[in-house]
């Protein structure tokens, strides 16, 4: 591992908590909450960990998480990823959950926001270490159903700091949301979505003019648009990249292939990330080393992107003043 990297301090823009479940924290839960699993052991669950696309990986994903029930379930993952990225210098990090996928198994919302934020304000406290929590939708399920979770998060509308969109891409287009975007912006959260990670560069636009988030999860899929790639440089809209979740899910098919470096010598603000650290194979400095190693990315790129970070995150300029 690179010196500078390690050294570099960092901040986190696009990290899904319940990605960072490592197999031996589900099966610790597992035991700890009566389930039984259909995988042996760790290392056969985490033999599946061999990804075809988005989908295959969204399959296990959504399985992982059924073993957390409990406050202390959603504490301890989020205490466990936090640790981990206060080793790795990480000073800031906003971080999504999916709120629909423990509401529809009957968890409640207090339960789920309790949990994670506990954490988070330890973390604060300890460290020194901040954070801002993002609810995501799943777009693979109805507006309604966006629109509800939107309603059920009020009483939590002072622990969350904006709204992303996440899952399944493709057939699931920005403008699925138009409307409860529309809502939650009148209700002060700030916006995000993913786009341009399996689907086309027209969702990447959409999500900015339908959606009108202020960041972009993913939107590798600009390289195919130049038109976009200027505008995107442009307006400075930042691009949470996450390269080893763009490997792992077949985004790209080799590291040297990434588009990273085309949209950084483009000018556009682009970040680099983890996304699903335990199913893709490393936090974030092992995102900048893969970014190295797989596309001989410089030192002085690497700052570049790491201050990117630092310019699109939601601190206020005092609190990004104090991280540098
Ligand atoms: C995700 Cl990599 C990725 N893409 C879309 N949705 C997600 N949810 C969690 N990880
Ligand atoms: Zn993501």
């Amino acid at each position: 591992m690179s010196a500078f990297i390690e050294q570099l301090p960092k901040v986190e823009l696009h990290l899904h908590i319940e990605g960072t479940l490592e197999p031996e924290m589900v099966f610790a839960l597992a035991r700890r909450n009566g389930i039984t699993l259909d995988y042996a052991d760790e290392s056969a669950l985490r033999a599946a960990y061999d990804f075809r696309d988005l989908q295959s990986f969204l399959d296990l994903y959504y399985l992982g998480m059924q073993v957390l029930r409990t406050e202390q379930d959603y504490f301890d993952m989020t205490w466990a990823y936090l640790e981990r990225v206060h080793r790795e210098r990480v000073r800031h990090t906003e971080i999504f959950f999916d709120p629909q996928a423990h509401t529809d198994r009957g968890i409640p919302l207090a339960v789920v926001v309790g949990g994670i934020h506990r954490a988070l304000e330890q973390a604060q406290r300890q460290w020194g270490l901040s954070s801002r929590l993002i609810m995501s939708f799943l777009r693979h399920l109805s507006e309604e159903a966006a629109f509800d979770t939107l309603r059920q998060a009020e009483p939590f509308r002072h622990l969350l700091a904006g709204i992303g969109l996440d899952s399944s891409e493709r057939g699931n287009p920005p403008a699925k949301f138009s409307r409860v975007y529309a809502l939650a912006r009148e209700q002060g959260y700030r916006l995000v979505a993913h786009a341009g990670e399996e689907g086309p560069a027209s969702y990447i636009s959409d999500a900015l003019d339908l959606l009108r988030v202020e960041r972009i999860d993913h939107g590798v899929a600009a390289t195919q648009d130049p038109a976009l790639m200027r505008r995107l440089a442009r307006e400075r809209i930042p691009l949470t990249v996450c390269p080893l979740s763009n490997l792992r899910l077949r985004v790209v098919q080799d590291m040297a292939d990434h588009p990273m470096l085309t949209l950084l010598a483009e000018g556009l603000c682009v970040t680099v990330n983890s996304d699903d650290p335990a199913y893709f194979g490393g936090y974030m400095n092992a995102n900048y080393q893969a970014l190295q190693d797989g596309l001989g990315a410089s030192d002085g790129e690497l700052l570049q992107m790491a201050l990117n970070s630092v310019e699109a995150c939601w601190l206020s300029p005092e609190e990004k003043a104090a991280l540098v």
